[in-house]
């Protein structure tokens, strides 16, 4: 450490001098290095299925069903009912004024928007390529992973199961990227929500809403015979201008009314402000549950969009880029080439969206923040509330982060921490150093709760220790102290201080502990010890472990890279994270 630098941080804790600068972009060589994951697999029993089979599978299935459609159809009946229900409902309304330019633009908008949003979030599920149904996450109970199996004898960090995805795939396709990933997700989606309700506003006001909203019953048997048509390979009558026929008006009214409302419901629910604020909700659509949804609602849109992309071209491109792209009914190349336009538009902002990232990954971090930081921001005031049982604590509790090697940490070890302490300074009225006994001392609090890891992961424990509203309490933080630094024994894992900054009223809320038991004994050295913070509307990485000291700032930015903690200088985090 320089003079010039002791004397930039006079008041700060001794520890704040071993906090570290940090790169404004993604470099390479010091970032974990890439892992791959393996072919994703379904379990099913104690069966893992490789999803390579769907191809052999898929293909043999189109074929049988063509043979079976074309067979139907030369069956009366089945042609009978054919003419009958040509796959228009008879009693569906028809839309006359054909495609509005706000209904082609959203379109557009939606399209490019979904690119971000799929790609960011496959981004996100490999940070831990494994869903389950139940919150403990303990190895071998999941249903889908793309991760081999987790290797025992050994302790394997949630950081250590994450995987790499392709650059062109993920959004940044580089292995633990999720803080990067997560603000073009949360920011896109924010904009395709936008786009969404300004959408719903107007079809509902201009009566576009009968093309997308079965009106009649008359729509399933409608889209049964247009199934049968399609499978057949003789494509029933398109009146797509004015009318869908039953299987499109279904498949659009799903993927517009309960695949996009469950998406954003199932995301929101993963957050742990949310979940834990709401009570038996959050517990019976627990995190995994609503991971696991929120990615089956993504294999429908994925889905969706390459039926429908196909179908734009089988069904007549001319005319559907026409209807889409010129808002015209015609046979001429009226919306084709802005069609290709759009594409071209689509393809570029593909091209360009990981490099950028990599390129300039503390603009993707601060943009994010402008966007969706502030309204992340504003589910900290809620007080977290959810306790769970002693039957729900998880047999498995996966570990995160980097283990404390320092001698001086060894040696408050080796006296089981009876030198340890906690120093507590800053803008506070008492200064006060904490003994581990002057901790046990006061008065212990116990909460069973969940664990939201940002990789995807949860857990729940009961946790024993002291409330930070008591510690506040002692020390009293002046009123200028706007933020608690939590500075780590550890170091993080690219060098560098472990400390994180929480907004001061968080320290506040209920279930803000230091714990330092876990499942009714001492913490231990991997989870921890001899304190670690609880603090239950936020994410893991801000529950810093093997604490050294608390300090109480009035701003953050003249610490480490200014970010407000470890992952926010080094992982591009935002420093509120309690979604
Ligand atoms: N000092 C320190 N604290 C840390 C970390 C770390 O790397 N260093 N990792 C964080 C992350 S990302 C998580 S999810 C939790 C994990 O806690 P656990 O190991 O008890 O599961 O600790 C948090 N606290
Ligand atoms: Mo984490």
């Amino acid at each position: 450490m320089t003079d010039s630098m002791k004397i930039e941080l006079p008041a700060h804790d001794p520890i704040a001098s071993t906090l570290s600068a940090a790169d404004d972009r993604i470099v390479m060589s010091e970032w974990l290095p890439p892992q791959e994951g393996s072919v994703p697999r379904i379990r099913i029993g104690r069966r893992w299925i490789s999803i390579l089979w769907a191809l052999p599978i898929g293909a043999l299935a189109l074929v049988l069903v063509i043979a079976l459609a074309q067979s139907l159809r030369d069956l009366p009946g089945v042609q009978a009912f054919i003419k009958d229900y040509p796959g228009i409902a008879q009693s569906a309304p028809s839309v006359d004024s054909g495609f509005p330019w706000w209904l082609q633009l959203q379109h557009f908008l939606n399209m490019l928007f979904m690119m971000f949003i799929i790609r960011a979030g496959i981004q996100i599920l490999a940070d831990h390529p494994r869903l389950y149904w139940t919150r403990d996450c303990t190895p071998g109970t999941e249903w889908f992973r793309f991760q081999y199996p987790v290797p025992e004898g050994r302790v394997w960090t949630s950081k250590d199961d994450s995987v790499t995805v392709p650059g062109w795939l993920g959004i940044p396709g580089v292995r633990h990227s999720i803080g990067l990933a997560r603000w073009w997700h949360f920011s896109i989606v924010m904009l395709w929500t936008i786009n969404g309700i300004a959408f719903y506003v107007l079809i509902f006001t201009t009566g576009q809403w009968l093309r997308l909203v079965p009106v009649t019953w008359g729509v399933f048997p409608a889209a049964l015979s247009t199934a049968i048509q399609y499978a057949s390979l003789n494509f029933p009558v398109d009146e797509s201008w004015t009318r869908y026929n039953g299987l499109q008006q279904l498949s659009y009214f799903i993927t517009v009314f309960i695949a996009a409302p469950v998406s954003i419901l199932t995301g929101l629910m993963q957050s742990p402000a949310i979940s834990n604020r709401f009570g038996l909700f959050g517990t019976v659509l627990n995190r995994q549950a609503a991971r696991s949804i929120h990615f089956i609602s993504f294999c429908w849109f994925v889905l969706f969009i390459l039926a429908h992309g196909i179908m734009v071209f089988v069904t007549g491109l001319r005319e559907n880029t026409n209807h889409m792209f010129a808002g015209v009914e015609s046979h001429a190349w009226a919306g084709f080439p802005f069609f290709v336009l759009a594409m071209v538009l689509v393809g570029l902002a593909w091209w360009v969206a990981s490099p950028f990232t990599i390129r300039h990954a503390r603009l993707v971090q601060r943009t994010g923040r402008f966007m969706v930081g502030w309204i992340k921001g504003l589910s900290e005031w809620w007080e977290p509330n959810a306790q769970l049982t002693e039957k729900d604590i998880s047999p498995h509790f996966w570990p995160n982060g980097t283990m404390p090697n320092s001698a001086e940490f060894e040696a408050l070890v080796a006296d089981e921490f009876a030198h340890y302490r906690l120093r507590v300074s800053g803008l506070v009225e008492e200064p006060r150093e904490f003994s581990f006994a002057d901790l046990k001392a006061l008065p212990k609090q116990e909460q069973i709760t969940t664990h939201f890891c940002i990789q995807g992961w949860s857990g729940v424990a009961k946790w024993g220790g002291v409330p930070m509203r008591d510690i506040l309490d002692i020390v009293k933080p002046s009123p200028d102290a706007r933020y608690a630094v939590f500075y780590s024994f550890s170091e993080g894992s690219a060098g560098g201080g472990y400390y994180d900054v929480h907004e001061i009223h968080n320290m506040r809320h209920r279930l803000t502990i230091l714990a330092y038991e876990m499942n009714g004994a001492p913490v231990s050295i991997l989870h921890g010890a001899p304190l670690r913070l609880r603090c239950e509307n936020e994410l893991g990485f801000k529950m810093v472990k093997w604490i050294a000291a608390i300090e109480f700032v009035r701003d953050f930015a003249d610490l480490g890279a200014g970010q407000g903690g470890y992952n926010e200088d080094h992982e591009f985090y935002g420093y509120r994270m309690p979604i």
